[in-house]
């Protein structure tokens, strides 16, 4: 007669042991994997951002060495005269390419007071200067810009400068805003503040910044305009009844002289008859702004300075840089595309 069998136990021997230890390995090897690939992946986008910053640097310091070329420029050309500033010097001949290791640099140097100053609607005492006021909106007509803001926006502009906020709404429906603010009652500091005018428009903000702010800058008030480099659109502004045809024959004639003109010169092209200049005007330039594009490897950077030199002793200061601006160079056009968003900024 057969036993009864003993009941089947589990193995516990060293096989089952073995195989305990190599699951355990096994786990050990894959949570060892997880950490390294995520090692691995930190550096890599460590490296990439180390990379994006030091390209950056580069071309930073790219864009200060544009900046620093323009400066030396300006100076040669005071050493060489104090008397003028026109469109046939070597500064005013810029927009210059220049390759360097791993990109390219590109500068361009305008003439700040061959623009329209804003800031002289207002005169010093906080009141508007009535012919400067007509005289811009003879700008904006020459410029195209919607009929409504012709008739508005020297108004809005006036108000945001003078100082007779007291007598006028132009507080209190700034304050009602939301959210609320108040208009500077002095000059103005960028042509940016347009942005802030209360009635204006995104969209017509947008219309100004491509027809009218090629054509006009702050600077203190009082500043001449030099006659020798300021665009048609501007000379046409300065007396009724210049259309922009005449005003683009008055500049062909000015820069048919390699010297640029005088001011006797101009007022004969002029004829002002009845009328006279809504500006002080002058030959010569103390501020200019330099526009830098600098490209090293993927990175871009842009630089807008503002510079300030002494007609007395072609002493150079910075006035102002501005690493916000975006621009394009016209002869750059042809190999932006690789970067269109740059430009698409949403104001
Ligand atoms: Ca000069
Ligand atoms: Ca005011």
């Amino acid at each position: 007669m057969m036993k009864n069998a003993l009941p089947w136990k589990p193995n516990k021997g060293p096989r089952t042991q073995s195989g305990v230890a190599m699951l355990t390995v096994i786990f050990m090897f894959a949570i060892a994997t997880v950490i390294i690939a995520n090692i691995i992946m930190k550096l890599d986008v460590d490296i990439d951002r180390h990379s994006s910053v030091m390209q950056h640097a580069q071309a930073w310091q790219y864009a200060l060495s544009g900046e620093e070329w323009a400066r030396q420029t300006l100076y040669e050309d005071i050493l060489a005269s104090r008397e003028v500033d026109h469109r046939n010097e070597d500064w005013a001949n810029t927009s210059e390419k220049f390759d360097v290791e791993g990109g390219y640099l590109e500068i361009e140097i305008t003439d700040m007071q061959g623009l329209f100053n804003l800031n002289s609607l207002v005169n010093t005492e906080g009141i508007a200067d009535v012919p400067a006021v007509n005289a811009f909106k003879r700008l904006l007509s020459v410029v195209e810009v919607e009929p409504a803001l012709v008739s508005t926006l020297p108004n809005l502009l006036k108000d945001w400068q003078d100082k007779d906020h007291l007598s006028g709404t132009e507080r209190d429906d700034y304050l009602s805003l939301e959210p609320s603010y108040r208009p500077p009652d002095d000059a103005m500091a960028s042509i940016s503040e347009m942005r802030l005018l209360k009635d204006l428009s995104k969209k017509e903000y947008q219309e100004l910044r491509q027809k009218l702010f090629p054509f006009v800058t702050v600077l203190p008030r009082g500043t001449a305009l030099n006659i020798n480099t300021a665009p048609p659109e501007v000379i046409a502004s300065l007396k009724n009844g210049v259309s922009l045809v005449n005003a683009k024959g008055i500049v062909d004639n000015i820069e048919s002289y390699s010297k640029g003109i005088s001011i006797a010169q101009f007022n004969n092209m002029m004829n002002w008859q009845n009328q006279s200049p809504p500006f002080t005007l002058d030959v010569k330039t103390g501020y200019f702004r330099v526009n830098v594009r600098a490209r090293f490897l993927d990175t871009y950077a842009f630089l807008s300075s503002v510079l300030k030199r002494d007609p007395k002793n072609g002493e150079i200061t910075l006035v102002s840089r501005d690493k916000g601006q975006r621009f394009i160079f016209y002869y750059s056009q042809g190999f932006v595309d690789s970067e269109p968003d740059i430009f698409d900024i949403d104001l």
